[in-house]
């Protein structure tokens, strides 16, 4: 262009708009009760975030998440650190990650929601995506624990996971060498993807793998100030010395400020739009039916899988009310033959107490007849009796006789 239009703005202008809408950035804190989650992120942020101590008596692991607004030089960061509480202290610790995913799983489904709706409100949409997981180690100087392992397996595809070795002051120079590489090793081995700081700048790459290569970061945190010479740091004090915070040749503490919040910040909350909720977003869809091209590969509409999904639902219902059917036929004839098995069963019976109840009256009659024919019997040698008793009377009757037949 010849003549000044006006474009070369545009940097300005999203800066301004940035300033003004400020950031947002969500920090995973995930590690054992007391290895120094909080401390970190008070040092990191230089604020001291109220923080209470959690119990080592939990029997699930859960998720706190806490909201902070900071601000420098009028740039605006609305920062959530998320802590978990009681990672670690179960004694079947089989379970510790789900809560991990689920929370991260709810974050994604939160953001999906939203963009589903009719009416999005994304611009000013507080994201809750966790943008990095902070994965603290305990510093053992030995090995990775299987719960370490299996927690960042089953998070690194949702998640851009940094490694730290926690409480690095704990561990002696040689050891804490030794243990990088191990941990590295173990990783590797594993197959755990850890977050790659991006080396796809050529001058920037050097410094960037050169970062790669201190992975995972030996951190120590402290809020304490100690006067060191003519100056004041943040230091932990020992009876043998002391351990400042931001002295690279301590720890890594200003290599892991450096890489995470100023240089790559954006990088991460990239990543975490177009990896990881990308990943989680295209999962879901499919699992809805959703997909881009047909069955020959050519683009299908929303209208389309719209159609197709009501036309198998329809199908489906349909079978399914066939077999209900088809179903309820069969137990009402099972029924019915159940019935009539009854029905002949009862038969059977009467017909047995009926032949029962005519024998016993048979048996009655007989006895009857056979008693009529007793007292008939009976009746004759009264009446024979009697005839004699008074043939008795009229031949030889005396008065006391008559007077007894009185
Ligand atoms: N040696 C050493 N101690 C540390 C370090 N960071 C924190 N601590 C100490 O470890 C203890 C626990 O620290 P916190 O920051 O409360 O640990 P946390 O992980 O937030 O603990 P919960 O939130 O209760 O699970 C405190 O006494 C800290 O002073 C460190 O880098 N080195
Ligand atoms: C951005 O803001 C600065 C100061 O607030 C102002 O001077 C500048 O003109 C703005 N630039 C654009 C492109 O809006
Ligand atoms: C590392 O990569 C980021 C993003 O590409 C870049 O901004 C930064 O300058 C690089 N180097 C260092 C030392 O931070
Ligand atoms: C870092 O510590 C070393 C050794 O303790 C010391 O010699 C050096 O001056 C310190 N560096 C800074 C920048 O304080
Ligand atoms: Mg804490």
């Amino acid at each position: 262009m010849s003549d000044h239009v006006g474009v070369e703005s545009l940097p300005d202008q999203l800066v301004n708009k940035s300033i003004q809408q400020g950031f947002c950035f969500n920090i995973l804190c995930v590690g054992e009760t007391g290895i120094g989650k909080s401390t970190l992120m008070n040092t990191l942020f230089n604020t001291n975030f109220e923080d209470r101590e959690f119990s080592h008596f939990y029997s699930h692991v859960n998720l706190e998440a806490r909201t902070y607004e900071l601000e420098e030089n009028n740039v605006r960061l609305k920062l959530t650190i998320v802590s978990t509480v009681g990672f670690g202290d179960q004694i079947n610790k089989e379970e510790s990650y789900q809560p991990i995913v689920d929370y991260i799983d709810a974050q994604f489904e939160a953001y999906l929601q939203e963009e589903l709706k009719i009416k999005r409100c994304l611009f000013n949409y507080h994201d809750s995506r966790v943008h990095v997981c902070l994965y603290f180690i305990a510093p053992t100087g030995h090995s990775l624990k299987t719960l370490d392992l299996l927690t960042m397996k089953n998070l690194d595809s949702k998640v851009n996971i940094i490694p730290l070795i926690a409480k690095a002051d704990t561990i002696s120079k040689n050891e804490l060498q030794k243990f990088k590489v191990k941990v590295m090793s173990e990783l590797v081995s594993s197959g755990v993807q850890i977050y790659q700081f991006p080396t796809d700048d050529e001058t920037i790459a050097r410094i960037n793998s050169s970062m790669n290569a201190h992975l995972p970061f030996a951190v120590v945190g402290s809020m304490d100030e100690v006067k060191v010479g003519n100056k004041v740091v943040k230091a932990r004090q020992y009876p043998w010395g002391i351990v400042e915070v931001e002295n690279e040749s301590h720890c890594d503490f200003v290599k892991l400020r450096e890489m995470l919040i100023c240089t790559n910040m954006e990088d991460l909350r990239e990543q975490t739009h177009t990896r990881h909720y990308e990943l989680y977003r295209r999962c879901k869809l499919e699992e809805l039916g959703f997909r881009d091209v047909g069955p020959e590969n050519k683009p299908v509409s929303l209208q389309e899988i719209y159609e197709t999904k009501r036309q198998e639902f329809y199908t489906e219902r349909q079978t399914k009310e066939e077999e209900m059917k088809q179903m309820f036929v069969q137990r009402v004839k099972e029924k019915e033959a159940m019935l009539k098995e009854a029905e002949r069963e009862l038969q059977a019976k009467y017909e047995h107490l009926k032949r029962v109840h005519q024998e016993e009256r048979l048996k009655l009659d007989e006895k009857r007849k056979s008693l009529e024919d007793e007292i008939a019997c009976f009746s004759k040698k009264r009446a024979a009796s009697e005839i004699f008793q008074n043939q008795a009377f009229v031949t030889g009757g005396s008065k006391k006789d008559k007077d007894r037949k009185k």
